[in-house]
Order: C-alpha cells, then sequence, then structure tokens
C-alpha cells in the first residue's frame, strides 16, 4: 500500500535523502564512477498534491501532472526530483480555466480526472495513458518515460515512447516537405538554412515540435516543449511504437484532447496564442525578388503593376537595399532618397517590405555594430570570445536576441526604417544561418530570459525570438498600426509575432506539391499565416508553372512571389501576354475573395481556428482521407484542389460530404465523392459549400484603394440550416479592440419552396457601402417574393440568377 504524503516538505525531506545517499567520495575511488545507461521510471511509491499539480514519485524520479485545461494536461519528468524552471518561450498560458479536477487512487493506479479527460498512472510501472470520459484509451505510454546522463553537457537525453496504434496516423510538426501522414518517418528538429531543398529533406527551417495523431476518427495532440534538438519517430523504427526525445532540457509534454483535429489545433493555440489579426494589405498580392534595385527599377515596378492592371499591395526590398549589407541603412547610390521613393509607392498602394538579416558587419564605424559592442549585446562563446561568423557583411557578430534588453534595442533600431515609411520587416537567415559552418557551434552562451544557456538550448527559439523583438518594436513605434513580419526560422508560438514562408524552394513541379503539403501541414501545426515563394526560388519556371503556382498563391495564406538574383525576370507579365491574361485574373480572384480571406484570418485570431484545413481534418472518420492530400479548405466555406501537374486538363477531386457548388459554373455537386474536373490552364478546381454566403468585393488594384459602394453576397441554396461570418474593420488599425469592427452572422435556412436569411450584426464599425447586391444561386423554386423584414421589394434576373439590392442593416429576407 502505498503512502499517502500530506505535506510538501515531507517529500522534499526523500529527495534530499535521496542525493545524499548518491555522493561519491573521490578521495576513496575503489569504484568506478557508475556506468551511464538510460534509465526508466519505476514503481510508484509516493504522490503529492499542490492545487492543481500532482507529484508522483518512485523513490528518484518525481513527474509532474498539471491539469492546464478541462482538456489539456501536462507531463514533466525530473529525472533526480528536481525540476527545471517553468519556463517556455512557446507557451503563453498555462492555466487555463478548469471546471473541476480530482484525484483518485485505486488499487492499482492513479487517476487525475477533468470532466473529460483522464490520465491515468499505473503504481507498478509508471506508466502513463490518457483516457476520455467513457474510459477510452486515447493515447498510452509503451515504455516508462526514460533518460540518459549527458556527460558532455550536463543534464539528460530524455525519452517518451507511447504506443503507435495500427493504421494510426500522424500529422503536424511545421514545415517538413514529406507526406502529410507523417507515420513511418522520423523527423529531427534543428532550425537549418537549407537552400533548395527537396522532399523528405529534414531538418528545414523551422521547430514545431507538436504533431497530432489520428486512430479511427479520434484524434489528439502531444506538444514537446522542448527547444534542444528534438526527434520524433512515428511508428518508423517500431510498428507499434511513436518516441519523441530531446538531447537536453527537460521531459516535457502537453497532452491535447480531441476528439475532433480542429478542436486539437485550437486547443494547442490556446496555449501558444494565435497569429493576430494582420493588416489587411498583408493579404493581398506581394511581389518580392532578390533584389529589386536601383530605385529606377522598384518605381518602374510599382509603374507596370498600375499601367497593366494587375493587383498589388506590397513590393519588397531584398538584402542589396542596404549599405554593403549593413542593416537598418540604405545604399545612397541605389536609393539616394528612399523616403521620397516609399511615398511615391505608398500614393500609387504600395507599401514597402525590407529585409533585415541578425548578422551585424564587424565594423566600429558603423553604429549598429558600436551600439552593440558597447552594450554588449552580442552573443559570446563558451570562453568569452564573441561569436563571429560570416554572412552577406562578411565577418558578423550576432545579436544576443534572447536577451530582453537586445530584443528592446532591436526593436528601437527600427525608428529609422518606419521614418522613411517602410511598412513590414523580413527577418530571414534567422536559424541562425552562418556560412560554411551551418549554424553557431553548440558552446555559444545565450541569455535566454536570465534562464542561461548554450546554444545547443537557444538555437530553434533564435529566429523567434528575433522576430519578437521586430514585432515588438513595430508595435511601439507605431501602436496604432499593426506590424507586418515575416520570418524564416520558428518556434512553436512564433505565430504570435510573425508571418512565415518556406524558404528556398526550386522551380520545379515537385516543389509546388511540397509547397501545398508544407502550407497545409504549417496550418495545422500553429503557424497558419504561411505562403510559399510563389514560382520557385532557385531554378526557372515555365509559364505554365507560374501561372499554376499563382493560383495555388490565391488560396494560400500569404501569397508573394519572390525569386533568386540569378533568374530570368519573374512578375506576373514575364511570360507573355497570353499568361498574364491568367496571371491577372487569379490575382484579382485573390482581391475579390478578400472580404472572405479577412474573415477567416479573424476567426484566426479570435478562435484559433486553422486557416488551412486538409482534408483528413474535414472528414476524420475516414480511413480513405488518411491518404489524400491534394484538396483543403481555405476556412470552412472554399475547397480547393490546385493543379499540381504539368499539362493537367483533368483531375480528380474528393469533395466531402455535404453539397458543393463549383465556383464557376455553379453546378452543385454532391459530396462523399470524387469527381473528374475539367481543369484547363484558365481554371482550377474551386468549391463553394452549399448554404454559404459569400462575400466578394470588386476588383482593386490594391487593399482600400476606392471605397465600396455596394457588397457583393453571393447565397448557394441548401436545404437545412447554414451559417457564414463576414467581418470588417478599419484594416490597419487597433480600433477593433474598441469594438469597431462590423461582425456578422449570417443564417440561411432553405426549405424545398422558399429560403429565410437573417443577419446579426455586432460592434460599431460603420462600411462605407449602404446595400448588399444579394446573388442568389441554386434556388430549388422559381421566386415569385422577396420579403425584406417583412416588407416586398422587387428582385432581378441577371446571367447568374436572380439578384436583389437591399439596405445592408437588414434583418431577415424571406424568399418564396
Ligand atoms: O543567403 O537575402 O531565403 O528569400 O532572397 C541567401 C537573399 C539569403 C535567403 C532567403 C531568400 C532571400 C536571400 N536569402
Amino acid at each position: 500500500m502505498i503512502e499517502e504524503f500530506k505535506a510538501a516538505k515531507s517529500l522534499k525531506e526523500k529527495i534530499s535523502d535521496q542525493f545524499d545517499e548518491e555522493i561519491h567520495h573521490t578521495n576513496n575511488p575503489v569504484f568506478g564512477p557508475p556506468k551511464i545507461e538510460k534509465k526508466y521510471l519505476n514503481k510508484i511509491t509516493q504522490y503529492l498534491q499542490k492545487d492543481n499539480s500532482f507529484y508522483f514519485y518512485d523513490n528518484k524520479a518525481t513527474v509532474e501532472i498539471k491539469v492546464v485545461s478541462n482538456e489539456i494536461i501536462r507531463v514533466r519528468l525530473a529525472p533526480n526530483s528536481s525540476f527545471l524552471s517553468d519556463f517556455s518561450y512557446a507557451v503563453n498560458d498555462v492555466n487555463q480555466h478548469v471546471d473541476l479536477y480530482e484525484l483518485i487512487e485505486e488499487e492499482n493506479c492513479f487517476r487525475v480526472k477533468t470532466n473529460t479527460i483522464t490520465c491515468v498512472l499505473n503504481k507498478a510501472d509508471f506508466l502513463i495513458s490518457f483516457e476520455d470520459r467513457d474510459g477510452k484509451i486515447i493515447n498510452q505510454d509503451h515504455t516508462p518515460m526514460h533518460w540518459e546522463e549527458n556527460d558532455d553537457f550536463g543534464g539528460f537525453y530524455v525519452y517518451c515512447t507511447k504506443q503507435a496504434k495500427e493504421s494510426e496516423g500522424f500529422f503536424g510538426l511545421g514545415d517538413k516537405s514529406t507526406h502529410l501522414n507523417l507515420r513511418g518517418r522520423r523527423l529531427t528538429n534543428w532550425n537549418s538554412d537549407t537552400y533548395s531543398f527537396s522532399f523528405n529533406q529534414d531538418p528545414l527551417y523551422k521547430s514545431i515540435p507538436f504533431y497530432i495523431g489520428l486512430h479511427q476518427g479520434e484524434s489528439y495532440g502531444i506538444f514537446f516543449d522542448n527547444t534542444f534538438k528534438t526527434y520524433f519517430d512515428f511508428a518508423s523504427e517500431k510498428a507499434d511504437q511513436t518516441s519523441f526525445w530531446s538531447e537536453g532540457g527537460e521531459l516535457q509534454y502537453y497532452y491535447i484532447h480531441g476528439p475532433s483535429m480542429t478542436d486539437v489545433v485550437k486547443r494547442y493555440h490556446s496555449l501558444t496564442g494565435s497569429h493576430y489579426l494582420p493588416p489587411i494589405w498583408a493579404l493581398g498580392y506581394h511581389q518580392c525578388r532578390w533584389s529589386y534595385y536601383p530605385e529606377s527599377k522598384v518605381r518602374d515596378l510599382g509603374l507596370q503593376f498600375r499601367n497593366r492592371r494587375i493587383p498589388c499591395d506590397a513590393l519588397y526590398l531584398d538584402i542589396d537595399y542596404m549599405e554593403g549589407y549593413r542593416c537598418f541603412t540604405w545604399n545612397k547610390r541605389y536609393f539616394p532618397d528612399p523616403k521620397s521613393m516609399i511615398q511615391d509607392l505608398a500614393k500609387d498602394g504600395f507599401k514597402t517590405v525590407v529585409m533585415i538579416d541578425p548578422g551585424i558587419k564587424v565594423d566600429d564605424n558603423y553604429w549598429v555594430f558600436k551600439e552593440g559592442k558597447k552594450n554588449n549585446y552580442f552573443c559570446r562563446r563558451g570562453d568569452d570570445y564573441f561569436m563571429e561568423g560570416h554572412v552577406w557583411p562578411g565577418r558578423c557578430q550576432f545579436p544576443d536576441f534572447t536577451n530582453p534588453k537586445v530584443r528592446s534595442w532591436w526593436g528601437d533600431l527600427y525608428k529609422g526604417l518606419l521614418e522613411s515609411g517602410v511598412a513590414g520587416v523580413w527577418n530571414d537567415m534567422n536559424e541562425p544561418a552562418v556560412f560554411g559552418r551551418g549554424t553557431f557551434p553548440n558552446d555559444v552562451r545565450h541569455n535566454y530570459d536570465g534562464e542561461h544557456g548554450s546554444h545547443r538550448k537557444a538555437h530553434n527559439i533564435y529566429g523567434m525570438q528575433m522576430v519578437r523583438a521586430t514585432y515588438e518594436g513595430l508595435k511601439k513605434l507605431q501602436p496604432h498600426k499593426r506590424p507586418f513580419t515575416i520570418t524564416r526560422a520558428a518556434y512553436a508560438g512564433t505565430q504570435r509575432y510573425a508571418s512565415v514562408w518556406t524558404g528556398d524552394n526550386v522551380a520545379t513541379w515537385e516543389h509546388l506539391k511540397i509547397g501545398s503539403l508544407q502550407l497545409q501541414r504549417l496550418s495545422m501545426s500553429g503557424l497558419p499565416f504561411c505562403g510559399t515563394d510563389i514560382g520557385g526560388f532557385s531554378g526557372e519556371p515555365t509559364a505554365e508553372l507560374f501561372t499554376r503556382w499563382i493560383q495555388f498563391g490565391v488560396f494560400s495564406p500569404f501569397m508573394r512571389a519572390h525569386s533568386a538574383g540569378d533568374t530570368a525576370e519573374r512578375e506576373p507579365w514575364s511570360f507573355g501576354e497570353e499568361y498574364e491574361k491568367l496571371n491577372r485574373k487569379f490575382i484579382e480572384l485573390r482581391y475579390k475573395l478578400l472580404p472572405y480571406i479577412y474573415t477567416v484570418f479573424r476567426q484566426h485570431a479570435h478562435y484559433g481556428e486553422p486557416i488551412l484545413k486538409p482534408l483528413i481534418m474535414l472528414e476524420q472518420d475516414l480511413e480513405s482521407n488518411l491518404q489524400r492530400e491534394e484538396e483543403f479548405t481555405f476556412g470552412d466555406k472554399i475547397l480547393v484542389s490546385p493543379v499540381l501537374e504539368e499539362g493537367q486538363q483533368q483531375k480528380t477531386v474528393y469533395l466531402p460530404k455535404g453539397n458543393w457548388y463549383d465556383y464557376w459554373t455553379h453546378t452543385l455537386l454532391q459530396g462523399g465523392k470524387e469527381y473528374r474536373v475539367d481543369t484547363p490552364l484558365d481554371k482550377m478546381p474551386i468549391f463553394i459549400k452549399a448554404g454559404t454566403v459569400l462575400p466578394e468585393y470588386p476588383v482593386m488594384q490594391y487593399t482600400n484603394e476606392k471605397s465600396i459602394e455596394i457588397l457583393d453576397l453571393t447565397i448557394f441554396y441548401t436545404a437545412g440550416h447554414s451559417e457564414s461570418a463576414l467581418y470588417e474593420d478599419e484594416g490597419d488599425s487597433f480600433a477593433y479592440e474598441q469594438q469597431v469592427y462590423a461582425n456578422k452572422k449570417f443564417t440561411v435556412k432553405g426549405n424545398a419552396n422558399s429560403v429565410e436569411i437573417t443577419q446579426e450584426v455586432e460592434g460599431l464599425y460603420i462600411e462605407s457601402y449602404k446595400e448588399y447586391r444579394i446573388n442568389l444561386i441554386g434556388l430549388p423554386f422559381d421566386l415569385t417574393t422577396v420579403l425584406v423584414d417583412n416588407e416586398i421589394i422587387g428582385f432581378s434576373q441577371n446571367e447568374l440568377g436572380n439578384t436583389i439590392v437591399i439596405e445592408k442593416r437588414f434583418k431577415s429576407i424571406l424568399l418564396k
């Protein structure tokens, strides 16, 4: 029988006795030091409760089980019973609302229970499992948690091995360039600059140690919050086991309950934060290249967009705008008067986004270097030398972004750029990348917000802390503007500070496919504002490939074309007139869909809804969907299946259950089966969920170019009850925090011979338009009467069907 410890003190005493027994007397070397070997948790001998944390002890190690919310439980292991400090760059909130929790001791186990889940700890072997409310085991240890002392660096290698069920699928883990289902793969998290990476190459730029397991329609998540080099083996080495382990730090993970995959992702966001609502211009089309210079070239680029009537919101300046690649300077030969140039571009509706890298040139005549040196802001090696390495500017030192003082200094450095009118910042090379040796050596020291550590501990969060400094700086310098930042390296939680792109891809059809996998995966891994370099960074796309990539770009959360400097021109018009027309058509589509896209971002910011949902998230109960990876939705209402093959004139598309309308023809299709869809180059398969109220803006050359006079709402009929949202606000300010937004909920109730549409509006924002033009698609009856708030009004017929124009604050419409 287990002896219950009532006071924390007695367990502490027990733990320190344990340490005393282990002291080795070095002046009496009769025995060699103990052999280093893996050690496993043993029989549970004692336990202790402190509020919502429960401690279990096996005479040597202690495990903490903490109830974070009704659906989230955190597990931590302290091999010698002393926990590391409870600090995380990823997690915002470990003390969420919990309705109730309790500990139940049974003969063979302990049960830590909330009203939704139970964490079961076996007394005999310390195996841990998680059960749902019905007692069904969702996830369980295969082997007790284990560790091995690290003789070189101190601390432990830590391991957790769980059972992998037969046919269980695994998803998540960030930017991995492999199939959506990770089963059968072993992957590593170690941020790496991987120019021209290939399919299955690993690791890449980002480390997101979060995955979702899915078995027989039920899912759960595991977030292994450990910033050291981590590994995941998804039934690869052994078909019945999934393991994750790390080279240091603490074995600390969160079990996140589902059973819906979307709920797992939302709950993961409740821990690590969601992406804030970006400025709406960040959702337009962006044009980038390494590099647009000099000034005349940039101005010409802007002119071309406007003359050719191709919408565009942002132009990017890559490293060549700087003086000798010195961050926060301008090359005055290329850009003699950046402020005037940026102002003129702004008059034409272009935002200017500039690159900033972490490497600061070692140059005693360069103010940034001087300030950093004077204040001791640069990273140092184990023996106190400065961390020096070559990057674009030549020999560089690197700010320690894990030091809050350095972050605040770095944030303020943007002052000059913002005064010149720069609207957004692009942080590159922050894995960190160093020419030749790849990244920093392990002995580099970091402040780690006072927690201190070597580069082994800080490597995976270095880029995140850099872009955090950037984000916080922009926010502080321009408190009324939403920052726009983009980063290449990331760790879990980076979505609070930046959008991401997938780095240096290649202009091949295979890379278009990889990009689609990466963006779907990033979206289910908590980094929803993501994009690829449209067209491929290195190499030359054919005209057809570029157009197909633009099409995919319309449904990429971040839509930016980018290319390396040694490639041919890569603008939407670079491939001749025929293709220019096609590219324009699809960029215009992005702008038409902006009110929908913006609403999807709001739903992410507010509720943690993923932006892209791969098909498996929509129908997770169908095992056949485990293999599908080309169809995904953008938000809940638009499903696409980008064309990913050369010369493809038709493609097979699977539509999940429910009814869907072909966006182009308005043909109604029944879901739950596959269709052969025509895919000439001027089309990509796009489907709208039946029941949707889809808002569309008129095409503009950039967001907010004109005030909208009438808003198009297209109602895609279905029988039964469906809801849609529309969110609008000022687009670039924080006025929405004072309720200056218009958040609308449309409810459509369809019957065989009538449709009722109701609108609820919340918020104080006044839209520029006064009316809606409502287009009715797929009514199953001939329209004879339209009642708006109980009054009869007229309707008209156009090529799309029936149309009514009504005042925007209507409460209900009845169609008969
Ligand atoms: O060593 O700034 O991924 O987007 O154009 C290459 C030049 C550095 C890598 C980025 C790419 C960017 C390029 N950069």
